[in-house]
Parts: structure tokens; sequence; C-alpha cells
């Protein structure tokens, strides 16, 4: 990168020095210098060169009404100003956390209407994992303590978390995680169907949650979490009949359901909560992101009846909480987000203009090229495979990164779409109108093809 009138190379040396990056190589990255992004507006980017990115992935995830609103902005100064901070412990409030609990609880489903707050997706996780044991524990069964998960599933990168989650590349570096928790088979069915009919593919993976419940004895098992639609696991979308299946199965065995809502929340899916697109009815629901649109750190766990009357029954406290449970700035926030989501009817805006306009333009220009497998997605967020072969799905040998290849030609041509394996994912601000989704689309398809040139030459 040339850097002769501003300060780019300055600041990778000093990034390069000093700053360990979240997943990252860092002798790679050093070796090349960080992009350093300095400003954002609408759904666009800028780096320090002043090159212009559309932001197809929402920061990551979470920018859902877009870079540089005003209220939400105000919204942290003022509160800033009136008070920045006190905590939520030793039974005190603010009016912040309050209404925020008040404004969750009215969006969420069914009666998930009792709040508690945490600043990351990856506590909200560990909130679960917590919760979840101390319900059981409080109807006098302690030992059914263990939670099912899935592989390839992502539940952050605190070691509850890491270990809840389903990457095993996480694992080996966490070696011993957290005791009590199984994996089951993800629902990938493009990927790992083989010969099964979509159904049956569905059905099978359910079954595995069957089995495994069997195998470690149902008294034993606490909770069921997934991600109504795995996002960073390459944006993975169930079967059709696959949670109607797992919540059967869930009921059966007297079993909790946690939905893992940190990308699918805050209406990514074209409806507030991704377990109202799917038809889940959790007992329990973790969120962050969307929440707050990014702006601030801040996540939440919503509980029902269930467990909310365990906790004021036990007569002891939960022993748990963070020093920023519910931070009065990041929750005026937030709450500002919800209002502004409302006023501008955003869920509404994605489920019945934006998010189908999205999901027909993108099959409409990748579907056919040679590079894409199937392309699944619901509202703003959608996936697809890059594949060696369209007709056997057959991916490319594992010293071939073409996601890689793909996400770097994004970046240079001014797009940013993020590659997880060989699949590739979007998930852009759901402020997004359709001139911008065609850019969008327009610019994927342009790096397809420069991916497909790059990789012939190989
Ligand atoms: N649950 C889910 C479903 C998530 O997607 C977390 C929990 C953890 O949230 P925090 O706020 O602790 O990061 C996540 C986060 C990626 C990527 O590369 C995805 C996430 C985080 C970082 C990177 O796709 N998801």
């Amino acid at each position: 990168m040339a850097a002769e009138n501003n300060n780019t190379l300055e600041w990778q040396a000093l990034d390069a020095k000093h700053h360990l990056h979240p997943f990252t190589d860092t002798g790679a990255l050093n070796k090349k210098g960080a992009r350093v992004i300095t400003k954002a507006e609408g759904v666009y980017l800028w780096d320090s060169e002043g090159k212009k990115m559309l932001d197809g992935m929402a920061g990551l995830w979470c920018v859902n009404m877009g870079y540089g609103r005003q209220e939400l902005i105000d919204a942290a100064y003022e509160q800033m100003k009136t008070l920045p901070f006190y905590n939520t412990f030793f039974q005190t409030t603010h009016v912040p956390a309050a209404k925020l609990a008040q404004a969750i609880a009215e969006v969420t489903p069914g009666d998930l209407n009792r709040i508690f707050f945490a600043n990351s997706g990856s506590e909200a996780v560990d909130t679960i994992i917590r919760l979840t044991r101390t319900y059981w524990a409080s109807q006098g069964k302690p030992y059914k303590n263990i939670l099912i998960s899935r592989e390839n599933a992502y539940h952050g990168s605190t070691v509850g978390g890491a270990s809840l989650g389903g990457m095993s590349g996480m694992h080996k570096q966490g070696i011993p995680m957290v005791g009590g928790i199984e994996h089951i088979r993800q629902p990938y069915w493009y990927g790992e169907g083989g010969d099964m009919t979509e159904e049956e593919f569905g059905l099978a993976c359910a079954k595995a949650l069957e089995e495994r419940i069997l195998e470690v004895g149902p008294d034993n098992v606490a909770a069921f979490i997934g991600e109504p639609i795995q996002g960073a696991g390459g944006v993975i979308m169930p079967p059709a009949n696959y949670w109607s299946e797992i919540q059967k199965i869930c009921k059966k065995y007297d079993i909790l359901l946690a939905a893992d809502e940190v990308i699918c929340g805050f209406g990514r899916t074209g409806s507030w909560f991704g377990s109202q697109t799917l038809d889940i009815n959790p007992d329990i629901m973790s969120m962050a992101k969307g929440l707050s649109s990014g702006y601030l750190p801040i996540s939440a766990v919503a509980v029902g009846d269930r467990i909310a009357k365990a906790l004021d029954t036990m007569g002891e406290d939960f022993n748990h909480g963070f020093t920023y449970s519910g931070h009065p700035a990041a929750a005026a926030v937030a709450l500002a987000n919800i209002e502004l989501m409302k006023k501008e009817n955003i869920v509404e805006y994605v489920a019945n203009d934006i998010g189908p306009y999205f999901q027909e333009k993108l099959r409409e220009t990748l579907q056919d090229h040679p590079l894409v497998g199937h392309i699944n997605g619901v509202g703003l967020i959608a996936g697809f495979a890059l594949v060696k072969d369209k007709a056997t799905k057959e991916l490319f040998p594992s010293d071939i990164d073409v996601g890689y290849i793909c996400r770097e030609h994004c970046f240079n041509n001014g797009l940013i779409m993020r590659a997880v394996g060989s699949r590739m994912v979007l998930s852009p601000p759901l402020v997004i109108t359709r001139e911008e989704v065609d850019e969008l689309c327009a610019k994927a398809k342009q790096c397809l093809d420069l991916t497909l040139e790059s990789v012939n030459q190989l």
C-alpha cells in the first residue's frame, strides 16, 4: 500500500508492534499490514487509503441500522452526560436498563419476558450455560446439567462459549474445554446430506439429538442449544422440518430449548428473531450484535416463565453478572436502536421488500456461476459454497483456499464479503436499498469471475 500523504504505514506499524488481533495469524498479518478502516456512512466503509467499500457484512453481522445514525449517537451522548455508569448489582437499577428490558420483552416471542444483561454474545451464552444448570439444580436435579450443541455451531469465544460451540479449531486451542457438553451433527444438507432428500436429512439430524439424549440419559440433559440459522458456520439453513422435530424431542424428554439469536436477532431474517421466522419456541434466548446495531457492546438473555419463576422462588442469589451488565450508555443506545427500528418499520422492510429482493437478485446474478453451489438464506442473510464442480458438489482441494482468494478479490474491488472456509456469506445492514443490493450483487459476480480466473491459473 502506498501511503505518501497519509499515515497508513505508521498506523500499520503501531498495530503490528502492539495489537494482537482476534482469530488472526499475527505473523502473516504483520508481514502484510492490517487494513485500516477510518470511517463509515450508511452501508459503506472507507479505509485509510480512501478506498470505499460496500459493507456486505454489517460490520460483523451487527450494524443492522447502518453507520452514522444520529439517533444512536445522541442517545449515547445524552446518557453519558446524565449517568455514564452505574451498576445493576446490590438491588439497584437505572432507567435505561429498566426501559430496555421492557422494550426487549415486547419484541421477544412467547413468554420470554425477563431479561438478563451482559456485554457480548459470548457472555450471554455463558449466562445460558449457568442459568440452565442453575434452573435444574433449583428443581432438585443438579445432575441434569449436560448441554447438547452441534458441530460447526458458533457460540462465542469465552471458555464456555468456545466449549459449547462446535468449532474444532477452537477446541484444539482450549483443551481441556468445559465439561458436560455434547455435540451432534449439524443440519447442513447441501454439504453433508449425501443421497438423502432434504426432509430425510432434517429428520436424521433431529434424530441424532434423540439418540444422544438416550445415550447420556434424559435425566442428565439440561438443554439443547442452537442458532436458528448457523451464522459463523457459513449460513447453514436447516431443512424445513428440522426445528419442529427438535422441539418435539426436547418436549418429550423435558429438556430446555435455547436459541442463540446473536446473529439472527433484530430483524436479520425478516422477523424480530430468527425463532419467529423458523417457528421455534425457545425457553431461553441469547442476543447481542443487532441489539445496539453494534454502536456499543451489549447483549442480553431473555428467559421464559419457567426459568423466571425458578429464579424468583430460589430463595438465594443467582451468583452471576458483569460489572457492565446493563451499562447505561449501551442500554440507552440499544433502546434508541429498537425505537428507530420500529419508527422505520425495518423488520417489515426486510420481510416484505428488501429481503425477498436481495434473495432473488442474489440467485439471479450468482446461481449460474460455475463456482457457486446452492445459495441459501432468508431475509438479509445468505451463504453459498464455492465448488470445483457444480454437478458433483466437489470442493477444491484443501491447499487451495478459494474462500480467502474470493474474499481478497472482494476487498480489492470494494465489497466486504466474508469467507467461512469455502463458503461465502453475506449479512448487509438492514437499511440497504435496492440500488445498493444491485451494486452488491454486481460486485459479487465480478469478484467470483476474478476468483475463477485465479483458481484456473493455479
Ligand atoms: N453466538 C453466536 C450465534 C454468534 O454468532 C457469539 C455467540 C459471540 O458473540 P461475541 O459478541 O462474544 O463475539 C456470536 C458471534 C464471524 C464472527 O467471523 C461471528 C461472530 C463473532 C466474531 C466473528 O463470522 N459471532
